[in-house]
Protein backbone atom coordinates (compact mmCIF):
# COMPACT_ATOMS: atom_id res chain seq x y z
CA UNK A 1 0.00 0.00 0.00
CA UNK A 2 1.30 3.20 -0.56
CA UNK A 3 0.13 6.65 1.21
CA UNK A 4 -0.81 10.62 0.33
CA UNK A 5 -2.20 13.18 2.56
CA UNK A 6 -4.54 15.44 1.65
CA UNK A 7 -4.06 17.08 4.62
CA UNK A 8 -1.33 17.50 7.07
CA UNK A 9 -1.87 14.37 9.29
CA UNK A 10 -4.16 15.28 12.10
CA UNK A 11 -3.28 12.01 14.48
CA UNK A 12 1.13 13.48 13.83
CA UNK A 13 -0.87 17.10 15.33
CA UNK A 14 -2.49 15.33 17.95
CA UNK A 15 0.18 13.24 18.97
CA UNK A 16 2.59 15.93 19.44
CA UNK A 17 0.00 17.25 22.08
CA UNK A 18 -0.43 14.43 23.31
CA UNK A 19 3.13 14.13 23.51
CA UNK A 20 2.77 17.69 25.87
CA UNK A 21 -0.33 16.09 27.59
CA UNK A 22 -0.15 12.22 28.21
CA UNK A 23 -0.72 10.11 25.07
CA UNK A 24 3.14 8.64 25.74
CA UNK A 25 3.03 9.58 29.55
CA UNK A 26 -0.24 8.53 30.66
CA UNK A 27 0.09 6.30 33.82
CA UNK A 28 -3.23 4.76 33.25
CA UNK A 29 -2.75 1.69 31.11
CA UNK A 30 -6.31 -0.17 32.29
CA UNK A 31 -9.62 1.46 32.01
CA UNK A 32 -11.14 1.76 34.91
CA UNK A 33 -14.58 -0.05 35.85
CA UNK A 34 -16.57 3.19 36.27
CA UNK A 35 -15.89 6.69 37.50
CA UNK A 36 -17.66 6.01 40.02
CA UNK A 37 -15.06 2.94 41.38
CA UNK A 38 -12.36 4.74 39.50
CA UNK A 39 -9.82 5.60 42.58
CA UNK A 40 -8.19 8.57 40.16
CA UNK A 41 -11.55 9.83 39.86
CA UNK A 42 -12.97 10.00 43.81
CA UNK A 43 -9.83 11.46 44.99
CA UNK A 44 -10.62 14.61 43.36
CA UNK A 45 -13.22 16.69 43.95
CA UNK A 46 -16.43 16.16 42.19
CA UNK A 47 -17.32 17.44 38.78
CA UNK A 48 -20.46 17.28 37.82
CA UNK A 49 -21.32 15.55 34.91
CA UNK A 50 -21.12 17.33 31.25
CA UNK A 51 -25.17 17.43 29.58
CA UNK A 52 -25.94 15.08 27.56
CA UNK A 53 -27.22 16.17 23.85
CA UNK A 54 -29.71 15.16 21.98
CA UNK A 55 -29.54 12.76 18.66
CA UNK A 56 -31.77 13.10 15.88
CA UNK A 57 -32.75 9.57 14.65
CA UNK A 58 -34.61 10.60 11.86
CA UNK A 59 -31.95 12.79 10.44
CA UNK A 60 -29.54 9.92 10.85
CA UNK A 61 -32.04 7.08 8.86
CA UNK A 62 -32.15 9.93 5.92
CA UNK A 63 -28.50 10.03 6.30
CA UNK A 64 -28.76 6.16 5.59
CA UNK A 65 -31.45 6.67 2.84
CA UNK A 66 -28.94 8.83 0.96
CA UNK A 67 -25.85 6.50 1.16
CA UNK A 68 -28.22 4.22 -0.43
CA UNK A 69 -29.53 6.38 -3.05
CA UNK A 70 -25.97 7.70 -3.87
CA UNK A 71 -25.43 3.60 -5.34
CA UNK A 72 -23.20 1.05 -3.61
CA UNK A 73 -20.16 2.61 -1.99
CA UNK A 74 -17.41 0.06 -3.80
CA UNK A 75 -14.05 1.58 -4.04
CA UNK A 76 -13.30 3.27 -7.37
CA UNK A 77 -16.88 3.68 -7.85
CA UNK A 78 -18.33 7.25 -8.56
CA UNK A 79 -20.79 6.62 -5.66
CA UNK A 80 -17.68 5.87 -2.86
CA UNK A 81 -15.92 9.15 -4.52
CA UNK A 82 -19.38 11.04 -4.01
CA UNK A 83 -20.03 9.75 -0.33
CA UNK A 84 -16.54 10.40 0.48
CA UNK A 85 -17.07 13.83 -0.79
CA UNK A 86 -20.69 14.13 1.31
CA UNK A 87 -18.93 12.66 4.74
CA UNK A 88 -15.93 15.13 3.99
CA UNK A 89 -18.34 18.36 3.85
CA UNK A 90 -20.20 17.45 6.52
CA UNK A 91 -17.45 16.39 9.06
CA UNK A 92 -15.36 19.92 7.76
CA UNK A 93 -18.55 21.99 8.65
CA UNK A 94 -18.06 20.31 12.49
CA UNK A 95 -14.05 20.26 12.98
CA UNK A 96 -11.45 21.80 11.65
CA UNK A 97 -9.09 18.90 12.84
CA UNK A 98 -10.06 15.65 9.61
CA UNK A 99 -7.53 14.02 8.44
CA UNK A 100 -7.69 12.25 4.46
CA UNK A 101 -5.80 9.42 4.61
CA UNK A 102 -5.45 7.89 1.17
CA UNK A 103 -4.29 4.52 0.43
CA UNK A 104 -3.60 1.76 -2.50
CA UNK A 105 -4.42 -1.88 -2.79
CA UNK A 106 -3.94 -3.81 -5.53
CA UNK A 107 -7.48 -5.56 -5.47
CA UNK A 108 -8.20 -9.04 -6.70
CA UNK A 109 -8.34 -8.17 -10.52
CA UNK A 110 -4.72 -8.33 -12.31
CA UNK A 111 -3.45 -4.79 -13.10
CA UNK A 112 -6.16 -3.29 -10.53
CA UNK A 113 -5.58 -0.63 -8.14
CA UNK A 114 -7.74 0.07 -5.60
CA UNK A 115 -7.72 3.95 -4.23
CA UNK A 116 -8.77 4.05 -1.23
CA UNK A 117 -9.07 6.55 1.76
CA UNK A 118 -9.78 6.68 5.62
CA UNK A 119 -11.40 9.95 7.17
CA UNK A 120 -10.59 10.99 10.45
CA UNK A 121 -12.70 13.45 12.31
CA UNK A 122 -11.04 14.87 15.65
CA UNK A 123 -12.90 16.54 18.45
CA UNK A 124 -11.23 17.99 21.83
CA UNK A 125 -8.00 17.26 20.05
CA UNK A 126 -6.10 18.67 22.91
CA UNK A 127 -7.42 16.17 25.74
CA UNK A 128 -5.53 13.33 26.37
CA UNK A 129 -8.29 10.92 27.14
CA UNK A 130 -9.60 9.97 24.05
CA UNK A 131 -11.71 7.36 22.61
CA UNK A 132 -11.67 6.08 18.87
CA UNK A 133 -15.40 5.45 17.52
CA UNK A 134 -15.16 3.94 14.05
CA UNK A 135 -17.11 1.92 11.19
CA UNK A 136 -16.64 1.26 7.49
CA UNK A 137 -18.09 3.35 4.98
CA UNK A 138 -17.74 1.09 1.58
CA UNK A 139 -19.94 -1.09 0.50
CA UNK A 140 -19.46 -4.67 -0.38
CA UNK A 141 -18.45 -5.29 -4.14
CA UNK A 142 -19.99 -8.68 -3.66
CA UNK A 143 -23.53 -9.77 -3.05
CA UNK A 144 -22.55 -13.28 -2.44
CA UNK A 145 -24.65 -14.37 0.15
CA UNK A 146 -27.72 -13.55 -2.41
CA UNK A 147 -30.78 -16.17 -2.09
CA UNK A 148 -30.49 -15.96 -6.00
CA UNK A 149 -26.41 -16.78 -7.44
CA UNK A 150 -27.12 -14.89 -10.17
CA UNK A 151 -26.96 -11.89 -8.09
CA UNK A 152 -23.43 -12.96 -5.77
CA UNK A 153 -21.53 -10.05 -8.30
CA UNK A 154 -23.22 -7.42 -7.89
CA UNK A 155 -22.47 -4.70 -5.14
CA UNK A 156 -24.80 -4.33 -2.12
CA UNK A 157 -27.05 -1.56 -1.02
CA UNK A 158 -25.46 -1.51 1.92
CA UNK A 159 -28.28 0.37 3.79
CA UNK A 160 -27.32 -1.89 7.31
CA UNK A 161 -23.95 -2.73 6.93
CA UNK A 162 -21.75 0.12 6.37
CA UNK A 163 -24.70 2.95 5.76
CA UNK A 164 -25.72 2.56 9.23
CA UNK A 165 -22.86 3.50 11.00
CA UNK A 166 -21.85 6.05 8.90
CA UNK A 167 -24.93 7.98 9.55
CA UNK A 168 -24.37 7.55 13.71
CA UNK A 169 -21.37 9.26 13.37
CA UNK A 170 -22.04 11.92 11.06
CA UNK A 171 -24.60 12.69 13.56
CA UNK A 172 -22.25 12.27 16.28
CA UNK A 173 -20.24 14.81 14.44
CA UNK A 174 -23.08 17.36 14.74
CA UNK A 175 -23.54 17.12 17.83
CA UNK A 176 -20.25 17.12 18.96
CA UNK A 177 -19.68 20.76 17.32
CA UNK A 178 -22.78 22.31 19.39
CA UNK A 179 -21.70 20.67 21.77
CA UNK A 180 -18.02 20.09 22.13
CA UNK A 181 -17.16 16.35 24.21
CA UNK A 182 -15.61 16.63 27.53
CA UNK A 183 -13.49 13.68 26.16
CA UNK A 184 -10.94 13.49 23.25
CA UNK A 185 -13.17 11.77 20.43
CA UNK A 186 -11.95 10.40 16.90
CA UNK A 187 -14.23 9.73 14.52
CA UNK A 188 -12.78 7.28 12.04
CA UNK A 189 -14.91 5.91 9.03
CA UNK A 190 -12.91 3.33 7.40
CA UNK A 191 -12.14 2.28 3.97
CA UNK A 192 -12.06 -1.14 1.92
CA UNK A 193 -13.41 -2.92 5.37
CA UNK A 194 -15.68 -5.58 3.32
CA UNK A 195 -13.39 -5.86 0.59
CA UNK A 196 -12.56 -9.62 0.95
CA UNK A 197 -13.71 -12.64 -0.12
CA UNK A 198 -13.95 -15.29 2.87
CA UNK A 199 -14.75 -18.38 0.69
CA UNK A 200 -11.55 -17.78 -1.37
CA UNK A 201 -9.56 -16.36 0.91
CA UNK A 202 -10.82 -16.35 4.71
CA UNK A 203 -10.79 -12.48 5.94
CA UNK A 204 -7.19 -11.67 4.38
CA UNK A 205 -8.78 -9.13 1.93
CA UNK A 206 -11.07 -7.36 4.63
CA UNK A 207 -10.32 -4.47 7.18
CA UNK A 208 -8.13 -2.92 4.63
CA UNK A 209 -8.49 0.50 5.72
CA UNK A 210 -8.19 -0.16 9.69
CA UNK A 211 -4.86 -2.54 8.62
CA UNK A 212 -3.65 0.42 7.36
CA UNK A 213 -4.60 2.76 10.27
CA UNK A 214 -3.07 0.51 12.67
CA UNK A 215 0.66 -0.01 10.33
CA UNK A 216 0.59 4.15 10.21
CA UNK A 217 -0.52 5.49 13.27
CA UNK A 218 1.96 7.05 15.57
CA UNK A 219 3.27 4.78 18.57
CA UNK A 220 1.91 6.95 20.93
CA UNK A 221 -1.52 7.20 19.61
CA UNK A 222 -3.31 5.33 21.75
CA UNK A 223 -6.92 5.78 22.57
CA UNK A 224 -8.57 4.35 25.80
CA UNK A 225 -11.00 2.22 24.11
CA UNK A 226 -12.50 1.60 20.52
CA UNK A 227 -15.69 1.00 20.25
CA UNK A 228 -16.64 -0.29 16.71
CA UNK A 229 -20.02 0.17 14.93
CA UNK A 230 -21.36 -2.31 12.36
CA UNK A 231 -24.80 -2.94 11.57
CA UNK A 232 -26.21 -1.02 14.03
CA UNK A 233 -29.86 -0.11 12.59
CA UNK A 234 -32.36 -3.03 12.27
CA UNK A 235 -35.44 -2.64 13.03
CA UNK A 236 -35.23 -5.60 15.50
CA UNK A 237 -31.44 -5.54 16.77
CA UNK A 238 -30.10 -7.81 19.16
CA UNK A 239 -26.60 -6.48 20.77
CA UNK A 240 -24.73 -8.79 22.91
CA UNK A 241 -21.24 -8.60 23.97
CA UNK A 242 -19.58 -10.08 21.10
CA UNK A 243 -16.69 -12.43 22.09
CA UNK A 244 -13.54 -11.09 20.99
CA UNK A 245 -14.50 -7.78 23.03
CA UNK A 246 -15.14 -9.40 25.91
CA UNK A 247 -11.58 -11.18 26.13
CA UNK A 248 -9.58 -7.63 24.83
CA UNK A 249 -11.62 -5.08 26.84
CA UNK A 250 -14.03 -6.67 29.10
CA UNK A 251 -14.46 -3.28 31.63
CA UNK A 252 -15.61 -1.24 28.81
CA UNK A 253 -17.91 -4.31 27.77
CA UNK A 254 -19.67 -4.16 31.44
CA UNK A 255 -19.26 -0.19 31.41
CA UNK A 256 -21.49 0.24 27.55
CA UNK A 257 -23.38 -2.86 28.37
CA UNK A 258 -24.40 -1.56 32.49
CA UNK A 259 -24.96 2.13 30.80
CA UNK A 260 -27.81 0.70 28.48
CA UNK A 261 -29.09 -1.11 31.03
CA UNK A 262 -30.06 1.44 32.96
CA UNK A 263 -30.76 3.90 30.37
CA UNK A 264 -33.35 1.10 29.59
CA UNK A 265 -32.22 -0.23 26.18
CA UNK A 266 -34.33 -2.93 24.61
CA UNK A 267 -31.75 -3.92 21.55
CA UNK A 268 -28.87 -4.56 24.26
CA UNK A 269 -28.80 -7.66 26.09
CA UNK A 270 -26.02 -9.14 28.41
CA UNK A 271 -25.45 -12.76 27.38
CA UNK A 272 -23.10 -14.14 25.25
CA UNK A 273 -22.57 -12.89 21.89
CA UNK A 274 -21.06 -14.33 18.86
CA UNK A 275 -17.47 -14.37 17.74
CA UNK A 276 -16.90 -12.04 15.28
CA UNK A 277 -13.69 -11.31 13.28
CA UNK A 278 -14.48 -7.68 12.25
CA UNK A 279 -12.35 -4.10 12.35
CA UNK A 280 -11.94 -4.53 15.87
CA UNK A 281 -9.22 -7.25 14.93
CA UNK A 282 -6.33 -5.06 13.60
CA UNK A 283 -6.41 -2.60 16.34
CA UNK A 284 -6.92 -5.13 18.95
CA UNK A 285 -3.55 -6.87 17.94
CA UNK A 286 -2.20 -3.39 17.95
CA UNK A 287 -2.98 -3.25 21.74
CA UNK A 288 -5.71 -1.10 21.35
CA UNK A 289 -8.60 -2.16 23.34
CA UNK A 290 -11.62 -2.33 21.81
CA UNK A 291 -15.37 -3.33 21.71
CA UNK A 292 -17.71 -4.28 18.72
CA UNK A 293 -21.19 -3.23 18.94
CA UNK A 294 -22.50 -5.26 15.90
CA UNK A 295 -26.05 -7.03 15.44
CA UNK A 296 -23.89 -10.51 15.72
CA UNK A 297 -27.32 -12.88 14.61
CA UNK A 298 -27.07 -11.12 10.85
CA UNK A 299 -23.95 -12.62 9.93
CA UNK A 300 -24.18 -15.89 8.32
CA UNK A 301 -28.09 -15.63 8.66
CA UNK A 302 -28.15 -17.18 12.07
CA UNK A 303 -31.30 -15.05 13.41
CA UNK A 304 -34.24 -17.49 12.65
CA UNK A 305 -36.18 -14.14 11.80
CA UNK A 306 -36.65 -14.14 7.93
CA UNK A 307 -36.50 -10.40 8.30
CA UNK A 308 -33.28 -10.77 9.30
CA UNK A 309 -31.48 -12.86 6.78
CA UNK A 310 -30.04 -9.73 4.45
CA UNK A 311 -26.86 -9.79 5.21
CA UNK A 312 -24.47 -9.31 2.28
CA UNK A 313 -27.61 -9.72 0.08
CA UNK A 314 -29.25 -7.30 -2.11
CA UNK A 315 -31.99 -6.75 0.21
CA UNK A 316 -29.60 -4.80 2.95
CA UNK A 317 -32.16 -1.99 2.15
CA UNK A 318 -33.54 0.95 4.35
CA UNK A 319 -36.99 -1.02 5.09
CA UNK A 320 -34.80 -2.73 7.62
CA UNK A 321 -33.69 0.06 9.34
CA UNK A 322 -35.36 2.21 12.38
CA UNK A 323 -34.67 5.28 13.63
CA UNK A 324 -35.76 4.12 16.86
CA UNK A 325 -32.93 1.39 17.10
CA UNK A 326 -30.41 4.16 15.83
CA UNK A 327 -31.88 6.33 18.41
CA UNK A 328 -30.94 3.43 21.14
CA UNK A 329 -27.13 3.37 19.77
CA UNK A 330 -26.59 7.24 19.38
CA UNK A 331 -28.42 7.71 23.23
CA UNK A 332 -25.77 5.18 24.70
CA UNK A 333 -22.98 6.55 22.99
CA UNK A 334 -23.57 10.27 23.80
CA UNK A 335 -24.15 9.18 27.64
CA UNK A 336 -20.77 7.46 27.59
CA UNK A 337 -18.95 10.22 26.57
CA UNK A 338 -20.76 13.21 28.03
CA UNK A 339 -21.48 11.55 31.57
CA UNK A 340 -19.71 8.23 31.73
CA UNK A 341 -15.96 8.07 30.79
CA UNK A 342 -13.34 10.13 32.52
CA UNK A 343 -12.40 13.36 31.41
CA UNK A 344 -9.07 14.87 31.96
CA UNK A 345 -9.79 16.97 34.87
CA UNK A 346 -11.04 13.43 36.76
CA UNK A 347 -7.56 12.04 35.96
CA UNK A 348 -4.62 14.02 36.03
C1 LIG B 1 -19.02 -7.85 9.10
C2 LIG B 1 -19.94 -7.23 8.33
N1 LIG B 1 -18.06 -8.30 8.30
C3 LIG B 1 -18.36 -7.96 7.06
N2 LIG B 1 -19.51 -7.29 7.06
C4 LIG B 1 -16.90 -9.06 8.69
C5 LIG B 1 -17.08 -10.52 8.40
C6 LIG B 1 -16.90 -11.00 7.13
C7 LIG B 1 -17.47 -11.38 9.42
C8 LIG B 1 -17.09 -12.36 6.87
C9 LIG B 1 -17.66 -12.72 9.16
C10 LIG B 1 -17.46 -13.22 7.87
ZN1 LIG C 1 -20.33 -6.81 5.34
Amino acid sequence: MTLSFRRPSLLSGLLLVGIIGSYAGCKRDKPPATPATNPAASAQPAISPAPVPGFDANRTFADIVKQVDMGPRVPNSAAHARALKWMDSILTGCTPNVELQHFTDPGYSPGETLNLTNVIASFNPNATWRILILTHYDSRPWADEDPNPKNHSTPIPAANDGGSGTALMLELARQFKNHPPPIGVDLFFDDGEDYGKYKVDNLDRYFLGVKYFVANKPANYNPQVAILLDMIGDSNADFEPETNSVQSAPQWVNEIWNTAKEMGLSHFRTGNGADIEDDHLPLIHAGIPSVDIIDGDLVGHVSPDPNRKYWHTLDDLPKHIAPSTLDEVGRLLLQLIYQRFPRDSQIL
